[in-house]
C-alpha cells in the first residue's frame, strides 16, 4: 500500500516538472538544430543563436502569433505552445531555416 501511494505521488509531482522541462533548439549555420521536435502542451522552446549574425523567429503555421525582434549573437528567446498542433518556426532573415514542432 505504501509503496502505491509512493508511486503514485512520484507521478504526480513527475508530471508538471515534465511539462514544465525547457527544450532548447540552437540556431547555427543558419539552421535549426535540431529541425524537427515534439513537445507537450506548456511546453517552452529557448532559441540559443549560436551564430555570430543576427537571427530573428516567427511562427509561420500554426495557431500561434509570434514574431520576434532582431536576435543577437549569444541570445536566448523563447516561445511557449500552450496548444496541440503542429507549428513552422522560421528566420526572416534567412528565409531557408525551417523548424517544425510537433505540440502532443
Ligand atoms: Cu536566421
Amino acid at each position: 500500500m505504501k509503496t502505491v501511494l509512493v508511486a503514485a505521488l512520484a507521478l504526480l509531482l513527475a508530471t508538471p516538472a515534465l511539462a514544465s522541462q525547457p527544450v532548447i533548439v540552437v540556431q547555427k549555420g543558419r539552421m535549426f538544430h535540431p529541425d524537427n521536435i515534439t513537445i507537450r502542451a506548456g511546453q517552452t522552446v529557448y532559441f540559443e543563436n549560436k551564430d555570430e549574425f543576427l537571427h530573428q523567429i516567427y511562427v509561420y503555421k500554426g495557431n500561434i502569433d509570434y514574431d520576434s525582434r532582431e536576435q543577437p549573437p549569444g541570445e536566448t528567446l523563447h516561445i511557449t505552445f500552450p496548444r496541440r498542433g503542429t507549428y513552422e518556426i522560421r528566420c526572416h532573415i534567412h528565409p531557408t531555416m525551417r523548424l517544425t514542432i510537433h505540440v502532443r
